[in-house]
């Protein structure tokens, strides 16, 4: 009898470990055994059973891994390549969750880049507005905006220093210039979005009245006079996306 019930546990044992591995063996399925799997497939819009999507000779595991695009022959890195042409690089598309090679993932007649310029979810045909919303850390020096739960980006800027804090809390955008001038300071502070009554602002790096920028090596470095400095570039992205009234979080 006791031979008999050991039997049964050994039974049992062997159908759970049976069913574990093949719950397994689907989550880390690798149809193609191109190093990519199934559901990091879809991700990188590669063909599940194609182990070179863009037949260039290069495995879609081997290109995914060094940041290239499987969807593209000519070797173009990820962050360069925009295999569906809406807009958003291939690298973009991983980030917010759309299909690299569909320009339109949600299929709802908006492109991706249209949906997310608006926001709206390029994942879902709902046409309800996603919040906007930019966060700073200042121990972090980072500033990083979000539409809902997409993340949209995240740069290095330079805050307040010691004798000039940036203010901490909950603000929205009030508003915004392409080139404001700072009577104070005597220099341009250019793509301005103003908060706490407009005496803050985030903007580029400041520039003298003779052209000159300050630094971008002070980005990542608390040295402002109490602004959020941002890169080249990178303010002029934040200031096209921002509409007035946009959230503002900035934590300690
Ligand atoms: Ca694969
Ligand atoms: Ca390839
Ligand atoms: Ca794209
Ligand atoms: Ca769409």
């Amino acid at each position: 009898m006791p031979y008999r019930f050991l039997y049964v546990i050994f039974l049992m044992c062997v159908v759970c470990f049976g069913t574990t591995l093949s719950v397994y063996a689907r989550t880390v399925q690798d149809s193609d055994e191109d190093g990519l799997q199934d559901h990091d497939e879809i991700k990188y819009g590669t063909d599940k059973n194609n182990s070179d999507s863009d037949g260039d000779g290069y495995r879609d595991g081997i290109e995914a891994r060094n940041g290239y695009s499987p969807l593209s022959k000519k070797g173009v890195r990820l962050r360069v390549a925009d295999s569906d042409h809406d807009g958003l690089t291939d690298e973009e598309e991983l980030l917010f969750g759309t299909d690299p090679a569909n320009a339109d993932t949600d299929e709802d007649g908006f492109s991706d880049r249209k949906e997310l310029e608006k926001g709206y979810n390029p994942l879902s045909t709902d046409r309800k507005k996603l919040k906007k919303r930019i966060e700073v850390d200042i121990s972090e020096q980072r500033l990083t905006y979000y539409l809902g739960d997409i993340t949209i980006r995240s740069t290095q800027v330079s805050t307040g220093k010691q004798s000039t804090p940036t203010p901490v809390g909950e603000f929205a955008i009030m508003n915004k210039s392409p080139r404001a001038w700072s009577r104070i300071a005597k220099l341009w502070m250019p793509y301005w979005m103003g908060f706490a009554g407009g005496k803050y602002g985030l903007h580029e790096l400041p520039e003298w009245p003779g052209g000159k920028k300050e630094g971008a090596n002070h980005l990542g470095i608390p040295v402002s006079g109490g602004c959020v400095r941002l890169g080249i570039g990178e303010a002029k992205k934040i200031y096209d996306w921002t509409s007035i009234g946009t959230k503002l979080i900035i934590r300690k």
